[in-house]
């Protein structure tokens, strides 16, 4: 289903008045900020949509199909990208999952997708799974496995997802691994590094010069006692050992709870190491739930992190760094999340973005801690959402996503074209 320009036409008229009062009203409370250069940050920030997240998602416990209508194809899922971004403007990328997503003929996909608006963010390889007919076992860990035959067959299949990505146009692979060890005495830990090190170094290679390579970080789960890129530090080793095409990625839901995720950004930011991010939001471990839904305050020092320790090195806000959502729907149809979490993020950024920054550090070099409290929480506390919405009618997006979803009926559609018990691939 495409979603026609006249719709959203339609659909903004009747919000239109509505709409230039509230950003009329910041126009005037913001009058001592550029706010044009606000908005066209917004209208640059693209956040990538992986394609394992248009399906309904599932725990260990078992999966409720709620939707219908879920994409049975690769050229579904880059669909459902297509009109969440009609929707938003803002989800101009898909991040694909090799093998939960392959490509039989790149060419083709590639013009798909640029029929939408869309281009290919970061390959995701997968070596916690085994696949049907693969010789060797990840059971007791891939990159890191003490058998060498394991090694290189995870060795081969990430060099595998870097040759797809390079045929759809993609620049960069993230290596997620559930290596670790469920026992203690299971793991000699230093081995096991110096093989994931190793097996990490020769994919490595095989990355073309404008690759990066994103080494995501995760606490615990699926193993229980150690994970062998367990954390940020961890993942910074590698990155740093591999060389300058390596770099950390940020997970949200993949820290030890009550982690300061802010202080770990504008550090890794500090290096120059800081890839890129997935975002979901959780209550007590890796949820994968929508982004901004239980810690919106959170979302927002990260993003004030992310925007000073950005600007700081010049960087350029929408290019430089890897956005991707990465969640699972066990409750609420997948695409409505999916614009939720865009919003949320993108109202965190704004939030950040507006950040008086020179009271803040006239407040941090006076020590005037409640100060300093003051602005960033002015800011937090302020109503930006019409910003947003701004930037979307100048990408002729809609005023108000989920509105305008829901008002075309767009899953009752997609459950008339592909039927009620179809099945994403994913988890
Ligand atoms: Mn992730």
């Amino acid at each position: 289903m495409n979603i026609e320009q006249n719709h959203i036409e339609k659909h903004n008229d009747a919000l239109l008045t509505s709409h230039q009062r509230k950003l009329n009203f910041l126009k005037e409370e913001w009058s001592h900020v550029d706010l044009e250069s606000v908005i066209q940050k917004l209208v640059d920030f693209q956040i990538a949509i992986p394609s394992w997240a248009l399906g309904t998602g599932g725990t260990r416990f078992g999966r409720f199909a709620i939707t219908g209508g879920e994409p049975r194809t690769i050229e579904e899922k880059i669909e459902d990208v297509g009109l969440l971004h009609a929707l938003n403007g803002a989800s101009g990328a898909i991040s694909l999952h090799i093998p939960w997503d392959i490509p039989q003929n790149a060419e083709a996909l590639k013009s798909l997708a640029s029929s939408y608006g869309l281009t290919f963010d970061a390959m995701n390889s997968n070596t916690f799974q085994d696949q049907a007919g693969s010789a060797h076992s990840y059971k007791f860990g891939s990159l890191q496995n003490v058998n060498k035959a394991v090694r290189k067959q995870a060795i081969e299949h990430n060099i595998e997802v870097i040759k797809q990505g390079v045929a759809l146009g993609s620049n960069a692979l993230t290596v997620w691994l559930s290596d670790g060890s469920c026992f203690p005495g299971q793991l000699n830990f230093r081995k096991a590094f110096e093989n994931t090190l190793e097996s990490l170094e020769e994919i490595y290679s095989a990355l073309p010069d404008d690759w990066k390579m994103f080494v995501e970080y995760k606490a615990f789960e699926p193993n229980f006692y150690s994970t062998t890129v367990g954390d940020w530090a961890q993942s910074l080793l590698y990155a740093n050992k591999l060389g300058s095409k390596a770099y950390t990625l940020v997970d949200l839901g993949h820290h030890l709870p009550n982690a300061n995720i802010e202080q770990i950004v504008a550090l890794l930011l500090m290096e120059g190491k800081l890839g890129g991010f997935h975002f979901n939001d959780s209550k007590y471990g890796d949820d994968d739930l929508t982004a901004g839904s239980i810690k919106p305050y959170q979302l927002f020092l990260i993003f004030n992190e992310l925007v000073e320790g950005m600007d700081a090195k010049g960087m350029n806000h929408a290019k430089d760094l890897g956005w991707m959502i990465d969640a699972s729907h066990n409750v609420k149809d997948p695409l409505e999340d999916l614009l939720q979490s865009v919003e949320a993020i993108t109202i965190a950024y704004t939030q950040a973005l507006l950040v008086d920054r020179k009271s803040l550090n006239a407040a941090q070099y006076n020590n005037d801690v409640a100060a300093a409290q003051e602005i960033l929480q002015h800011t937090f506390r302020s109503d930006l959402r019409a910003l947003v919405a701004e930037s979307r009618l100048r990408t002729n997006a809609a005023l108000s996503p989920i509105g305008l979803y829901r008002d075309l009926k767009v899953r009752e559609n997609l459950v008339k074209h592909r039927g009620l018990g179809t099945v994403a691939t994913g988890l």
